[in-house]
């Protein structure tokens, strides 16, 4: 069996029995088996008889490498974009308000109910390829602009598609409840009713790796949510949730309830929805280009979080209406200044922690026995990846044990 031996390289192993924060290892070195890494640790302590088994050698020239890093909290598929809500906005509207009035995610969903296949792959493949471009090797795509049996169907099946034209590992979350289609106007429940029996049938297509929803007084009530969750837990599918971005609800300690995977958002998160989080390992995801776009004031309460032991977890939550980015470095930014998270902190929300929420242990860290998804930077310390704005310093990607 042929082995590869990656040397010359400074390891952010993200990996807690390495060490605190990064899990640094200067002059490491990473041995893989096909798509799997075999050992990582200093160069200096590689046994010589794993070594002489190592047919090819790569010399990294002194780059850092961190594990692939990973977008948890995504709406990669949809088609046309809000441009001219964003000036509206600027006018002065608030979300709220475009939302009530027919636009926002309405408008989103006709665009991508129209779209064909060819458009609505062809949109989401640019929005991939920024991500990629900046070391995402595993992607969360949500469904959730289709909101018919149909038109979820089309969103995941092109969300599971990205992965077949691209080196990536996509998961794709079923969010029926992120909104009531107008055929359902003034139906909510009945809707509900809807999505819960679109589950099984997207479940059975092999479409579906969690379940989420928009809990929020906009979205769906704790109620309704929990008919769903309820019905997901049936299936034993995993479950995650949109909570308290906008106002408390609530939300965080339902999905505890049902062991959720993430809440995502959390603006308004109580010290009582964080202990329930804690209490079920649920990852928090948080959002800064959401915040950010949103002009939002009311930060995650994140010294709680710290305090709780809730993991935290980073993404861009790739949006039309709230967050149109396709950059997760400049998340690990903006976790940092907006939210006042350390560097560490940050790069482990796009690795270790983004793992945990959707519920993979088989990467997010450079360790033994996890997959061989990795990135190569030009830079020197770990921190510089979340303190540039702008710039790309990603040299290489290593996407299952193969240099993409
Ligand atoms: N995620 C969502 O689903 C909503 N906000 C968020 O952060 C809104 C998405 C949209 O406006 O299209
Ligand atoms: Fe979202």
């Amino acid at each position: 069996m042929s082995l590869s031996l990656w040397h010359n390289l400074r390891a952010a192993t993200m990996h807690p029995a390495v060490g605190q924060g990064y899990g640094l290892i200067d002059d490491a070195a990473l041995v893989i088996d096909g798509a799997t890494i075999i050992w990582v640790g200093a160069r200096a302590a590689l046994p010589p008889e794993l070594q002489a088994r190592c047919t090819v050698h790569h010399d990294a020239g002194g780059a850092l490498v961190t594990p692939g890093l990973i977008d948890c909290h995504t709406h990669l598929v949809y088609a046309g974009n809000r441009a001219h809500e964003f000036a509206q906005r600027l006018h002065g509207a608030s979300y709220e308000e475009i939302a009530r009035g027919g636009g926002g995610i309405a408008s989103t969903v006709a665009a991508t109910r129209a779209a064909s296949n060819e458009m609505l792959e062809a949109a989401a493949s640019r929005r991939l390829q920024n991500l990629l471009s900046e070391g995402v090797t595993t992607v969360e795509v949500k469904s959730g602009y289709g909101l018919s049996l149909p038109h979820e169907r089309k969103s995941l099946e092109v969300a599971r598609r990205l992965a077949h034209s691209h080196a990536v590992d996509v998961r794709t979350t079923f969010l029926g409840l992120h909104a009531v289609p107008i055929e359902f106007a003034g139906r909510t429940d009945d809707y509900v009713d809807a999505v819960i029996d679109m589950l099984p049938q997207l479940h059975a297509e092999g479409l579906v790796d969690a379940v989420d929803a928009y809990c929020e007084h906009i979205g769906f009530t704790i109620e309704q949510v929990e008919r769903l969750f309820g019905a997901a837990e049936a299936l034993g599918l995993p479950v995650k949730l949109h909570a308290e971005q906008l106002s408390d609800s609530g939300g965080a300690q339902m999905a505890a309830k049902y062991r959720a995977l993430s809440c995502d958002h959390l603006e308004w998160l109580s010290v009582e929805g964080a202990v329930a989080m804690a209490e079920a390992g649920c990852v928090a995801v948080l959002l800064p280009g959401a915040y950010y776009f949103l002009r939002e004031t009311r930060l995650p309460p994140i010294a709680t979080l710290r305090e709780k032991g809730v993991r935290m977890a980073v993404a861009t939550d790739c949006n039309p209406g709230t967050s149109p980015c396709t950059s997760l470095l400049l998340m690990l930014n903006m976790a940092c200044t907006l939210f006042r998270l350390t560097p560490e902190e940050s790069l482990a929300g796009v690795t270790r922690h983004a793992a945990a929420a959707l519920g993979l242990t088989d990467r997010g860290v450079l360790a033994a026995a996890k997959r061989a998804d990795f990135v190569l930077w030009d830079v020197e310390h770990p921190d510089e990846l979340s303190y540039a704005i702008g710039g790309n310093p990603r040299r290489q990607t290593i996407f299952r044990g193969l240099v993409v």
